[in-house]
């Protein structure tokens, strides 16, 4: 199926018809957040799914017994059509949710109450070999196609969530930096019992050094594979897992496996023009 028939334009980037309905769009724009509120913030395939097992736990002193409902239930995305009927306003502080919309497009409560956010970012050479495995298989995305036609598309944000690029200087230059935090997905894979550490710190909730290693171990990608209520429980129609597992590889630089020499070289070509303004110092740079 074509980007016409499976998406949606939204402030200039492409949304899944199917997950982000008007009437979703609407209750996003409307939301009311709690200064207590704590959002995952994360272009697709950066590490979403694995925040929302991490950052429910240290809200929860390492208890698992959060990890049973379903990772879109625990931290459900912000824009999505399934959130409507979660009755979040009731839900207790703090609540968690995930977006993976750029800053500009939050909605007005969230500049007015500042609540705290995680941006997750990823190199985009692994968030894009982790896409193109996703895409073959999420009958709500386009087919990807031949890969470097799909790249082309990924580096031009015609791809569902827009730009990645956008999307992370987004997040990057927002204002009232202090209520922000920015890791990657490679620090992570380096030292998880670190992230955890900071991301607890940062959410001001104090953990005694053994609880952080027992989220860390819990959240290693081999663990954290067995947990059944992530994206497994998504029925087969809907994402066939059996073209690849939500839980692929897990790994920093699976683009050394995809990409070929010179769709490597344009990719960098790109990366050094969009992100020539950008101060920030990744990983992977
Ligand atoms: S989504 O669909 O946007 O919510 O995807 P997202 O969760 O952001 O990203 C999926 C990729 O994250 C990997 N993942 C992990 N890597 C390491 N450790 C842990 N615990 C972990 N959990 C999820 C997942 O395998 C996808 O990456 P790839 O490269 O495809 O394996």
């Amino acid at each position: 199926m074509t980007e016409a028939e499976l998406y949606t334009m939204y402030k200039g980037i492409y949304l899944l018809k199917e997950i982000h309905t008007p009437q979703t769009l609407k209750y996003f724009e409307e939301f009311s957040f709690r200064p207590d509120d704590i959002i995952i913030a994360a272009y697709p395939k950066s590490g979403t799914t694995w925040s929302q097992e991490i950052v429910p736990l240290i809200v929860n002193g390492g208890d698992p017994t959060c990890l049973q409902s379903p990772n879109w239930d625990r931290a459900p995305w912000l824009e999505d059509l399934l959130t409507c009927s979660l009755n979040i306003e009731e839900r207790p502080s703090p609540r968690m949710f995930a977006t993976h919309l750029q800053y500009n497009m939050m909605p007005p409560s969230f500049f007015k109450v500042k609540p705290r956010v995680i941006n997750v970012m990823r190199n985009p050479k692994d968030v894009f070999t982790s896409a193109i495995h996703y895409c073959e298989k999420a009958s709500y995305h386009v087919n990807p196609g031949p890969q470097t036609k799909f790249l082309h598309k990924f580096l031009d944000g015609k791809v569902a969530y827009g730009s990645w690029f956008d999307h992370v200087k987004s997040w990057l230059n927002a204002e009232d930096k202090e209520h922000i935090m920015h890791i990657s997905y490679e620090e992570m894979i380096m030292d998880l019992k670190d992230s955890v550490s900071r991301m607890a710190q940062f959410l001001e909730i104090p953990l005694d050094n053994e609880v952080i290693e027992k989220i860390a171990d819990r959240c290693l990608f081999k663990n954290m594979k067995t947990n059944s209520s992530n994206f497994s429980l998504v029925p087969p129609k809907i994402t066939d897992m059996s073209k690849s597992e939500f839980m692929r590889k897990g790994i920093a630089g699976d683009w050394k496996n995809q990409l070929t020499v010179a769709e490597a070289e344009y990719f960098d070509a790109v990366y050094k023009d969009q992100m020539n303004d950008i101060k920030h110092k990744f990983v992977w740079d």
